[in-house]
């Protein structure tokens, strides 16, 4: 552990930005254990520690991104039900709130009723849902099934690994808005249907 928080340090001294750290480093990181797990060179406890080294990581780089919500955008994420994979759900949320959003994150395998619960309480703007494995599509489905039939119905954006493959097709007939493979596409694309408020308007405002 203190190798990693060493490394990544000297990556930030070195001016590298901690988006760059996400996406070059840490996630590269995590899918070369799962290549090692899957063909058999790492053992479970390697991915666990990997796993335990990244949280913490992220634990302290996350502050780092944030920037205070000033405008009322709302971004509820989660994984989608029946899903563990709980990383990639925080780095979105990361993003996120390094564009200004305030973030509900709800981590990993959030109930399709009880995400569209709190949802159709909370009335955000985005739901962005993270699904990593085959199994998970069924979940997918529900969650949006449940998310689409609530009156204001959010944005729904589905993300994670399981869209890389052939269940992309499936995406659209699940009546999801958006699919979208990387959390700075993602923070790109909110940007231009929910636009930050301009700074000045933020003054009037605060
Ligand atoms: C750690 C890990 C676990 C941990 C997770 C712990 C935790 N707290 O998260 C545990 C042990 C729970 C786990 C369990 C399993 N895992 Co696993 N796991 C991994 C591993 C090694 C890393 C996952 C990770 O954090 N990746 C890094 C993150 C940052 O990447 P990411 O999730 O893709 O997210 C990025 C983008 O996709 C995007 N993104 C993600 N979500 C969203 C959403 C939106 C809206 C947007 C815009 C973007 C976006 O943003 C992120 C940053 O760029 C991966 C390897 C891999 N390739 O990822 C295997 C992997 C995903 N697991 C795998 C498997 C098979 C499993 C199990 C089925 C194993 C088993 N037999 O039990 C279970 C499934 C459990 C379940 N029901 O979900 C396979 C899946 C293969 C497949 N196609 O089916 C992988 C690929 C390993 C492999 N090579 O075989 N796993």
């Amino acid at each position: 552990m203190g190798a990693a928080r060493g490394a990544i340090d000297a990556a930030l001294e070195a001016g590298v930005p901690v988006p760059d750290v996400y996406l070059g480093v840490l996630q590269p990181a995590l899918y070369e254990i799962g290549r090692c797990w899957a063909v058999g060179n790492c053992s479970v406890a390697d991915e666990h520690s990997a796993t335990a080294v990244t949280q913490s990581l992220l634990g302290m780089l996350g502050p780092r991104m944030r920037t205070a919500p000033k405008d009322g955008r709302l971004a509820v994420v989660t994984g989608s039900p029946e899903e563990r994979h709980a990383l990639g759900v925080q780095m979105v949320s990361d993003f996120l709130e390094g564009d200004g959003w305030e973030v509900l994150n709800l981590g990993a395998s959030t109930p399709a009723r009880d995400l569209a619960r709190l949802v159709d309480a909370e009335r955000p703007d985005v739901v962005a849902l993270s699904t990593s494995t085959p199994a998970g599509l069924p979940g997918a489905a529900d969650a949006v099934g449940a998310l689409a039939a609530l009156e204001p119905r959010p944005l729904v954006v589905l993300g994670g690994q399981l869209w890389h493959g052939r269940a992309r097709e499936d995406a659209g007939r699940l009546g999801a808005d958006l699919v979208v493979d990387d959390p700075r596409e993602l923070v790109a694309l909110l940007r231009e249907r929910f636009p930050p408020l301009p700074p000045d308007a933020e003054e009037r405002a605060g």
